[in-house]
């Protein structure tokens, strides 16, 4: 369980060594968990291989085990990959796919030009784009697509008229307070904040963002424990320190945020003996958050982490050869902490 003391927060480190071996130990395939988180396993390889890279150890896990297992996914039918052997493909684990392929070098591996099709079929007409054929609707799903088709190098497959269409369906997800929604009309959140923005910036778009109005609705999202939440009167959560501050990095104002409070918070959730990172202090640690607190980290400057890209949330290297890198603000990175 994570460390509960908040007051010795500001003394302890982050114990990379622990989590690489937390990530190491996830394959519990003699657990329950294990089976019962089935359908999260391509995201969950992508958020511990990240955290890895992120650590500075990119070869954490046995690489061709993993490229086997993410050709293992691949939903003949649907002409991408599911989440699991077996189950159906959908965009959300598309994405993972793509991603873990990319950073193991193994691109070459995978269908483009099916996957590329696959992508292109969930646009609809008014801009939406679905998760897989049974329609369902969300801005994760335009994001997705958009940093899917980017990684792969297709975004111009895309036809312009559609292009449009997209910017378009965006602009009507945003809310008076500046923000996103999942769909139009749907409450502003951090999670949809950060997709939509970063829709925007790979579209090259931010003109469609009112900067100083979402970036003063994401600074307020910091609370008093230095933790950020999601959207007004919630709870903070460690994944929040990656939702709203890449978010607020994409808008260039990372210095809104309060960086010593954050750091403390996010390592004050930290699982000092087992490893692993957990929503707040106290709670018990998962993959998701480990990725995210330390994504987090990364985008504060803490010292001995790799940069990691705000929009694409891999590793800025990475990002950078391909040559996807957009514009956003960094934080110098720390020689020591405290
Ligand atoms: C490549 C990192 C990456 C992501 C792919 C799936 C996706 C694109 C983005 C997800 C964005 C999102 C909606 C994140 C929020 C997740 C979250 C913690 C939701 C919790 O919502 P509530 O309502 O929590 O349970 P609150 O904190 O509002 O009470």
């Amino acid at each position: 369980m994570a460390s509960t003391s908040t007051s010795a927060s500001s003394a302890i480190k982050l114990d990379i060594p622990l989590h690489i071996k937390y990530i190491q130990n996830l394959d519990k395939r003699q657990d329950l968990a294990y089976h019962l988180t089935s359908h999260l396993r391509l995201n969950g390889i992508y958020w511990g291989l990240t955290a890895s890279h992120i650590m500075g150890q990119p070869y954490a896990l046995d690489r061709e085990g993993v490229i086997e297992y993410v050709l293992s996914c691949w939903d003949d039918e649907a002409g991408t990959f599911g989440p699991h052997p077996n189950h159906d493909g959908h965009i959300l684990s598309t994405l993972s796919g793509i991603q873990i392929m990319l950073m193991q070098d193994a691109i070459d591996r995978v269908d483009v030009e099916s996957v590329t099709k696959f992508l292109l079929d969930r646009i609809s007409p008014d801009g939406s784009v679905s998760g897989d054929s049974w329609g369902e609707i969300d801005t994760r799903f335009t994001y997705i697509l958009l940093s899917s088709l980017s990684l792969l190098g297709k975004l111009d497959q895309i036809p312009t008229e559609k292009r449009e269409q997209i910017v378009q369906y965006i602009s009507r997800c945003r809310n008076f307070d500046g923000g996103f929604g999942r769909v139009p009309g749907a409450e502003s959140h951090s999670g949809q904040v950060w997709v939509c923005t970063a829709a925007l910036s790979i579209l090259g778009r931010q003109d469609l963002i009112d900067i100083p109005l979402l970036g003063a609705w994401l600074s307020e999202r910091q609370l008093p424990n230095g933790g950020l939440n999601g959207r007004p009167e919630k709870l903070e959560d460690v994944c929040y320190s990656w939702w709203c501050l890449a978010s607020i990095s994409i808008l260039g104002k990372l210095h809104w945020i309060n960086k010593d409070k954050l750091i403390g918070f996010i390592l004050g959730a930290q699982d000092l003996d087992d490893g692993g990172i957990a929503d707040r202090p106290g709670d018990w640690v998962d993959v998701f958050h480990t990725l995210f607190g330390v994504a987090g980290l990364s985008l504060l400057g803490y010292p001995g982490l790799e940069d990691i890209d705000p929009v694409y949330c891999m590793p800025a290297k990475l990002i950078d050869k391909l040559g996807l890198k957009k514009p956003y603000a960094t934080l110098p990175r720390m020689v020591s902490y405290p």
